[in-house]
């Protein structure tokens, strides 16, 4: 009788809220691929450190969803968690274009006040908490199939999505956007001239057979993102939070290692065939002056406020 009468009280005293709870997890790029591989890191993180709290439940990739709905469907909440780019939800964080620009990295970003500027921003428009940042350290290039002398890109055709678009633009490109999953099929059918991609993850995608030149320098920072739809958010407590929030500091931490992996990549990139556009010093600072004078005014155009805002504090 005693022993009973102590279950049922733990009973009574166990908030609903101590059970655990799974969330519905969506990449924007297929699992297994660069860019989806420190989501999947930290879903395993998560599961792992979250035993009894909180697991995520990793639903699939682009196969599951166009990547361009994935922000629709972590903002209404038909999933808790995405892992998606600011390229892809610019419908719902116009001005989310700023991320790619940012020099500096998340841990700064964080520690000067950027972090709480950008989450708010998610809030607003997208109903998301902005929970991390991976990519750091890896910059974009434009990848050829027909080579180019200088930073001109009159008669070419290529593919982008909103991260090239205004520096391909301004350099004279016709631009075409597409999901990653339709690069391939683009380039086999000779629709495309080029692409805009990172440094890292061609090869892991296949492209190589169908790329001859990147160019260089590359130009931005990727910015791949952990999103938690905001209901869902505001329903965990504390502990679950935390969890979220340890493994976010955790997988950032990594983004570290991308400088060695961007030279490893860069290497097998060679080795497969891919030779390197090397601008001259004038026309590399060209190339970087386009990208950044025009990312920046593509920015202050959709939001000044915003994107005087995000320039303080991306910008080291
Ligand atoms: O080129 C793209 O599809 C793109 O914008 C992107 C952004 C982040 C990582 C990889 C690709």
């Amino acid at each position: 009788m005693r022993l009973m009468l102590v279950a049922v009280a733990a009973l009574i005293a166990m908030p609903s809220t101590a059970q655990e709870v799974t969330l519905r997890g969506v990449s924007a790029f297929a699992l297994g691929t660069t860019f989806s591989r420190p989501f999947e890191a930290f879903v395993d993180w998560v599961n792992e450190n979250g035993k009894d709290v909180i697991q995520i439940d990793l639903r699939g990739g682009p196969e599951t969803m166009s990547p361009f709905e994935v922000g629709n469907a972590v903002s209404t909440g038909v999933v808790d968690i995405a892992n998606n780019t600011s390229a892809f939800y610019t419908g719902l964080v116009p001005a989310g274009d700023a991320l790619h620009l940012a020099t500096n990295t998340i841990q700064d970003q964080r520690a000067n006040g950027c972090f709480e500027k950008i989450d708010a921003i998610h809030r607003e428009q997208m109903n998301v908490k902005y929970l991390a940042r991976t990519g750091d350290h890896i910059e974009f290039h434009l990848y050829l199939t027909k080579p180019i002398g200088k930073p001109d890109l009159r008669g070419l055709t290529i593919r982008t999505t909103p991260v090239y678009r205004a520096m391909f633009e301004e350099l004279g490109a016709t631009l075409v956007r597409t999901a990653p999953g339709e690069v391939y099929t683009a380039l086999e059918r000779d629709a495309i001239d080029g692409y805009g991609w990172p440094i890292q993850g061609v090869l892991d995608l296949g492209w190589e057979e169908q790329t001859k030149y990147r160019v260089d320098p590359g130009f931005y920072q990727v910015d791949v993102n952990f999103l938690v739809n905001l209901d869902t958010w505001n329903a965990l407590n504390d502990a679950q939070r935390s969890v979220l929030e340890r493994g976010a500091e955790w997988i950032e931490v990594r983004n570290a290692d991308n400088i060695e992996i961007n030279a490893s990549e860069a290497r097998k990139q060679a080795e497969a065939g891919i030779q390197t556009i090397a601008f001259d010093d004038v026309d590399s600072e060209r190339w970087l002056e386009v990208a950044q004078t025009e990312g920046w005014a593509a920015v202050t155009e959709i939001d000044a406020e915003i994107g005087e805002a995000l320039k303080a504090c991306l910008l080291n």
